[in-house]
């Protein structure tokens, strides 16, 4: 190499960084599904900086974003290095060691963010060292022929494309290999579970009016820290109940399902929903009450709560009163009839009525530690959020929506009122801000569901406002104080505006 060498076309210098850098990240996918891994290092930083975000500016996120926030993250995280990676390959045209120093930067960060996922073995690590080999080689390899006087720029062209479709092929085979998401949902689609049920919303429950009371499992609202939700193979899926406890119990998925069963309709919530938000839903839930269970362990005197872990890591604590009292708060392995769907914490997962989820519905649950409030501090607690989280009286209006614009004569205002475990006793509309008025009720099996309401009320042309709040069986009324979702959940009344023309 001399130093008058012209180095080949200057565009060749960026691509080979860019396809290096793709291809580095094709291999160690690949790597991370073979190994059985699911913090692919590009998701283990995406999962560190939603980690160390303020539950504050995750709410922001989640709001503005709506259920795009983790493709829109990921997006970055793969849009940002892409940057880096023609950067990096550029200034490999003057400079051989700045890429070199580059990969090995990232891969620190990678290898730093795999560290930090508290589910993960050294097994993460591999995939980190796969893809930064690949990075130092690939670029060593396509930049080769542009070392040359004269540069061989054909030669460099025809690896660019090689490469590149090598990457890719690696990149999609890579879910193929392993036991990965796809070999999972092959063995839920074969999972037969005795004793569940399909569904079957009871008389007068849904009043036809706006969304169904009991809601589809593909409408159902998705919350979890999860970029890549665990795959765990029921054959091998385990719980542990465990701490103050006199019997310990190690349960596998047969011994779970050889026990008493119980189906129930319970509406999950979250407590990041806003006022007049849609992250709640009604499902038919089947599975194990942990009443029985922890009765069967044996719970010690001194203890109120229960520290639960997933397969990802995640946690949180749950006041031991709220899963041995009279509530459907169950292990669960089915939703609406059917094996809980991966990204809904397939194989076992917990659903505790009258609780927000992020104090209680651990989804791809492993380890259940029975323990004392203080000790059972939870995932999202050090980051701004109430240690307990009971849900607050609320209700919403679904039709008509703000901006619609309805027929005159009599309109119909519809829509659902909440509050699990405590009930629904009434729900009143203001219209235009005049007196409240009782609306009519759907009929409910029990109080650990939403309840529909509907009111028909005669409207002249023009524009107009409804508000709506709900009465709980105790007798409280639902505030009107506006509270956002930080710390304990949003309070406030609903309102709409629309047009009758
Ligand atoms: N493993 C795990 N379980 C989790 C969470 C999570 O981030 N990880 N999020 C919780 C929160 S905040 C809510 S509201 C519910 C949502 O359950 P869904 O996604 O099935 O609707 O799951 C809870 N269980
Ligand atoms: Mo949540």
């Amino acid at each position: 190499m001399t130093q008058s060498a012209s180095r080949g076309p200057r565009w060749a210098w960026p691509a080979a960084g860019l396809v290096a850098g793709g291809s580095g990240l094709a291999t160690s996918w690949f790597a991370s599904n073979a190994l059985h891994v699911r913090a692919w290092p590009v998701v283990a930083v995406a999962e560190w900086v939603i980690r160390h975000t303020p539950g504050h500016l995750v709410e922001t996120a989640i709001k503005h974003l709506g259920h795009r926030d983790k493709p829109v993250l990921v997006g970055i995280i793969v849009a940002l290095p892409a940057v880096l990676f023609v950067l990096l390959g550029a200034a490999g045209r003057r400079w051989w060691w700045v890429p070199v120093l580059g990969f090995v930067a990232l891969a620190v960060v990678g290898g730093l963010a795999v560290a930090d996922e508290r589910a993960e073995g050294g097994h993460g690590q591999v995939a980190v060292m796969v893809g930064l080999l690949t990075w130092v080689g690939v670029y060593g390899l396509l930049t080769e022929p542009l070392r040359y006087d004269p540069p061989e720029g054909r030669r460099a062209v025809l690896r660019l494309g090689l490469v590149s479709v090598a990457a890719v092929a690696v990149g999609a085979f890579a879910p193929y290999v392993g036991r990965g998401r796809r070999a999972v949902e092959a063995a839920r689609s074969k999972l037969r579970l005795t004793g569940v049920t399909a569904p079957v919303v009871p008389a007068g429950a849904d009043l036809g009016l706006a969304l169904p009371w009991a809601t589809p499992t593909s409408a159902f609202y998705r919350i979890d820290t999860s970029v890549s939700p665990p795959a765990l193979d029921p054959a091998t899926w385990r719980v542990r109940i465990h701490g103050m406890v006199e019997r310990e119990l190690d349960l596998s998925l047969d011994d779970l399902l050889a026990r008493q069963r119980t189906q129930a309709w319970i509406t999950l919530n979250c407590v990041s929903n806003p006022v007049g938000g849609d992250l709640i839903g009604n499902a038919w839930w089947s599975g194990v009450l942990l009443r029985s269970l922890l009765a069967e362990a044996g719970v010690k005197s001194g203890a109120d709560a229960v520290l639960q872990t997933s397969a990802d890591g995640w946690t949180c604590g749950t006041p031991l009163s709220a899963l041995q009292d009279g509530r459907n708060a169950m292990l669960a392995v089915a939703m609406n009839g059917a094996p809980l769907p991966i990204d809904h914490g397939f194989p076992v997962r917990t659903v505790v009525p009258g609780l927000y989820g992020y104090v209680s519905a651990c989804k791809w649950v492993v380890d259940l530690k029975v323990t004392t409030m203080d000790e059972a501090v939870g995932y999202w607690i050090p980051l701004g959020w109430s240690a307990k989280g009971p849900v607050k009286l609320a209700s919403r209006i679904d039709r008509p929506a703000s901006g619609d614009v309805v027929p005159a004569g009599t309109s119909t205002i519809a829509g659902v009122a909440w509050q699990q475990e405590t009930g629904i006793d009434a729900v009143e509309v203001s219209v235009d801000g005049g007196a409240w008025q009782r609306a009519t009720l759907g009929r409910v099996p029990d109080d650990e569901t939403w309840v529909q309401w509907r009111i028909d009320v005669p409207l002249a042309s023009g524009s107009h406002e409804a508000q709506v709040r709900a009465v709980s069986s105790t007798g409280e009324v639902q505030t009107a104080v506006r509270r956002d979702v930080v710390p304990d959940g949003a309070s406030g009344w609903h309102r709409v505006d629309f047009e009758v023309s």
